[in-house]
């Protein structure tokens, strides 16, 4: 079954609270007699902690204590947890090297937390930790994933021998040998897909409380999710989840990087039970740079073996995953099952086979990022796809058609064992083409040389797994009547830009018939304890929306019962629409809204033990034209088209806005979005605003998003994820563009970023005959 128009409604019922100022944010939330925590932090990448010295900031008046990872180990603290237990070739286990709260006795990257500074105002706490002495004994540090590999290189944690963490592989070897050997052309491409870091609009936020009357830890903090939070935090804490509460109301943008728990929520839940205090930490953007989770930075190689008329036969890929200093709750996750969830991309091929090492270095750890490993493959496979058709001299939106997968082949298996269960590849690829004047581009191009500008155009045809990843059993929901005829919605996913608060209102609305207004969606309650999963894998719809829709069609037949007895009839003869139960043949009824205040708790569900959702697979094909200025690099693109498959649509304005917000977020990260690391110092080079360009709402030009919908049966909306597909879908379409442009100049290989000076570099490298061979960040 499908939804139709039940869900027109326009506009977010959030959006009146946030632009009044009225969220509650987590630094917003103040407990009584809290103090605060400041984190003093590693300013060297590898290092030992010859001996540390707190006694100066001790004796400031208002400092009330100094933990360091002494405090954490005698508290009997574990090791944060790694989320899958991923294997690697021939069987063998990641490894996951002990990560605590505070590190004791040394460090492995700038910004890993060292002590907690506790004081009675946050500036106080941050003036003592100015007092701290320590006295370090540098070790070498090793900052690329090739380099961590070398024989010799510095070696972070003697239990990851080598500073490999997994050698994983997926699809089939022999196979994709086979069609090596028979392939008419082989084309080969390397790439770096740069390291980034999340940013979302609100810094990390956390404060810890302890109840010792019911021995319980609570922590407020910046959250996707209290779910899987609250079993990290437990296993950090070495207690069970049912001890942990996690509050948050209004969350500013997770993006991927507010699923994990991390090192500085131990501490303070520490502080807090020694103090008897909650202590309350705030951290600055600074911090956000050097201590929340960074993403990306891998080097892919693909290979495509090809026959005479341009069919792919088989495909090899190969990643090299820096995963930072630790590996990060979803670190392998993302880097191994998301890399092969879409492993054959959109096209028709058996023959595929992916090697993906995750390796450490003396870097931030690495985790979730919008997209969390599927952008990863797609860039890697769109690439490939561009440079196959250019060295075959075929167009590259005809070279695609021959090799999609077709309508009628649905579903269809991918050789890593994957299901894609719906779509229309072809016609995606054909309305973009057609929206974007496809034909028309070689006068648009002439146009642009007369300007004397580099025009080029960049196709992408992605899909991606939405509801990946889904770490609990259930799609929890629970709905509840109030007795003034509102009605609460509960979930564990948590909300922060998504609009859910209007689309699962929209969904419930669509069952019940009662307006959206009457609905208050609740997340993160902390004394409603819900294991559901959280926001990410772009699974909200799919997996809490199809959940709120079960839970509403259970509601309206129970309903039918309660109906015939305050109707005095029949249960048979009762009919429902729009929210009223009616007997059949007549006007008497009476409104689902006046039943449940009738019948207190009785039309209440709670949806929590049934399965979770499978996933479905959007996909879209997006075009994109720009132009570059080779006497300066200035580059500007002049327009989108993104045609997209998201099966059934709750709410059009919010799922533009999702695709905008992605598209741009992809884009961003193509135009300049770099974390650098200096390979010498260690040290994070672009950890400002000044050195990191964040994109603007106006970096693409003439943008329009359009879709397509093959609504999946996957679940009962029939709807795919939305949230991340922008940047999959944009990220190679983008540089497609961008190498098309830069070929007419000369240039045969680049990587990300495409900043005005490198675009320039490259140009003129080419003018001068002395084009650029590949390497990593350079
Ligand atoms: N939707 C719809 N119809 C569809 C699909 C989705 O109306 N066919 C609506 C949903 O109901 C929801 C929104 O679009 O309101 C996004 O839905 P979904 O694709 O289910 O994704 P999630 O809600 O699970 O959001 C997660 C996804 C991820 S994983 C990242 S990362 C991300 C993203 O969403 N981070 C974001 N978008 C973000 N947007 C903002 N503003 N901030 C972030 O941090």
């Amino acid at each position: 079954m499908t939804m139709t128009s039940s869900f027109g409604h326009k506009g977010r019922l959030e959006d009146e609270r946030m632009l009044k100022g009225a969220g509650r944010y987590v630094s917003d939330w103040n407990l009584p007699g809290q103090a605060y925590g400041y984190f003093l932090r590693s300013d060297r990448p590898h290092a030992d902690i010859a001996s540390f010295d707190a006694s100066a900031a001790l004796a400031m008046k208002g400092v009330i204590a100094v933990l360091t990872g002494d405090d954490v180990a005698e508290a009997g603290q574990k090791p944060m947890p790694a989320a899958a237990p991923m294997k690697g070739r021939g069987g063998v286990d990641q490894l996951v090297p002990p990560r605590y709260s505070l590190t004791r006795a040394r460090v492995r990257y700038v910004g890993e937390p060292i002590a907690l500074i506790i004081a009675e105002s946050a500036a106080l706490a941050q003036d003592a930790a100015e007092q701290i002495a320590i006295e370090w004994a540098d070790l070498p540090a090793v900052i690329t994933a090739d380099a961590s590999l070398a024989p010799g290189a510095p070696q972070l944690h003697e239990s990851v021998p080598g500073n490999l963490v997994l050698d994983f592989v997926g699809g089939d070897q022999a196979g994709t040998e086979a069609a090596f050997q028979r392939a008419a052309k082989v084309v080969k491409l390397t790439s770096y897909h740069t390291r980034v870091v999340g940013n979302p609009m609100e810094p990390r936020a956390a404060t810890g409380r302890y109840d010792a009357s019911a021995d319980v830890y609570e922590l407020h903090a910046t959250t996707q999710g209290a779910g899987p939070m609250r079993l990290q935090v437990g296993a950090m804490l070495g207690v069970p989840p049912e001890k942990i509460r996690i509050i948050a109301e209004e969350v500013g943008g997770g993006f991927g990087v507010r699923f994990n728990a991390y090192p500085e929520y131990g501490a303070l839940l520490l502080a807090a039970k020694k103090l008897g205090r909650a202590v309350k930490w705030v951290s600055t953007r600074s911090e956000v740079f050097v201590s929340d989770e960074q993403a990306r930075d891998i080097v892919h190689t693909g290979e495509m073996a090809l026959d005479a008329s341009g069919r792919i036969l088989g495909m090899r890929f190969n990643y090299l995953s820096n995963v930072g200093a630790y590996l990060a709750f979803t670190g392998s996750f993302i880097n191994t099952v998301n890399l092969v969830n879409v492993v054959s991309g959109v096209y028709d091929v058996a023959a595929v086979y992916t090697q993906a090492k995750l390796v450490l270095t003396n870097t931030v750890p690495t985790a979730a990022y919008r997209g969390a490993g599927r952008p990863v493959a797609s860039y890697a496979m769109e690439r490939l796809v561009d440079q196959a058709a250019h060295e075959i001299g075929m167009d590259p939106a005809e070279f695609r058609r021959r090799n999609l997968v077709r309508k009628e082949q649905f579903p269809y298996k991918i050789v890593t064992g994957f299901e894609y269960d719906c779509g229309d590849f072809e016609g995606v690829l054909e309305k973009a083409m057609k929206e974007s004047d496809w034909s028309g581009f070689a006068a648009r191009r002439a146009g642009s040389a007369k300007r004397g500008l580099l025009r080029g155009r960049g196709i992408s045809t992605y899909i991606e797994a939405s509801a990946s990843g889904g770490f609990a059993p259930f799609d929890q929901a629970h709905i509840t009547w109030e007795q003034d005829g509102t009605i609460t919605l509960r979930t564990a996913s948590h909300n922060h830009g998504q609009g859910h608060e209007t689309t699962l209102a929209q969904v419930v609305s669509g069952v019940l018939g009662v307006p959206i207004e009457r609905m208050r969606l609740r997340t993160s309650e902390p004394d409603f304890f819900m294991v559901a999963n959280p926001t990410g894998g772009s699974r909200t719809l799919l997996g809490i929306g199809s959940a709120m829709y079960n839970a509403a069609h259970e509601i309206v037949k129970n309903g039918v019962a309660l109906a015939a007895d305050a109707l005095e009839s029949a249960a048979a003869d009762i009919e429902f629409a729009s929210g009223e139960y009616r007997i059949k043949g007549t006007d008497r009824s009476v409104s689902i809204t006046a039943l449940a205040q009738k019948y207190p708790g009785k039309l209440d569900l709670d949806y929590r033990d049934r399965p979770k959702v499978p996933s479905t697979y959007p996909n879209g094909c997006h075009i994109c034209e720009l132009e570059i200025e080779p006497e300066t690099g200035d580059i500007e693109i002049a327009s989108y088209v993104a045609v997209d498959d998201a099966g059934t649509i709750i709410n059009h304005q919010i799922v533009e806005g999702q695709m905008q917000g992605g598209i741009t977020q992809g884009a961003g990260h193509i135009f300049g979005e770099e974390a650098v690391y200096d390979r010498e110092t260690g040290q994070l080079l672009t950890g400002t605003f000044m050195d990191y360009p964040m994109p603007r709402a106006v970096l693409v030009n003439n943008l329009r998003v359009m879709d397509h919908p093959v609504p999946t049966k996957t679940n009962p909306l029939g709807a795919k994820g939305v949230g991340e597909a922008g940047v999959t879908g944009s990220m190679p379409c983008v540089m497609n563009a961008v190498i098309d442009a830069l070929r007419q100049a000369g240039v045969t290989h680049f990587d990300m970023p495409a900043t005005p000076q490198r675009l320039w570099a490259a140009i003129r490298a080419a003018k001068e005959g002395k084009p650029r061979a590949f390497a990593v960040g350079q």
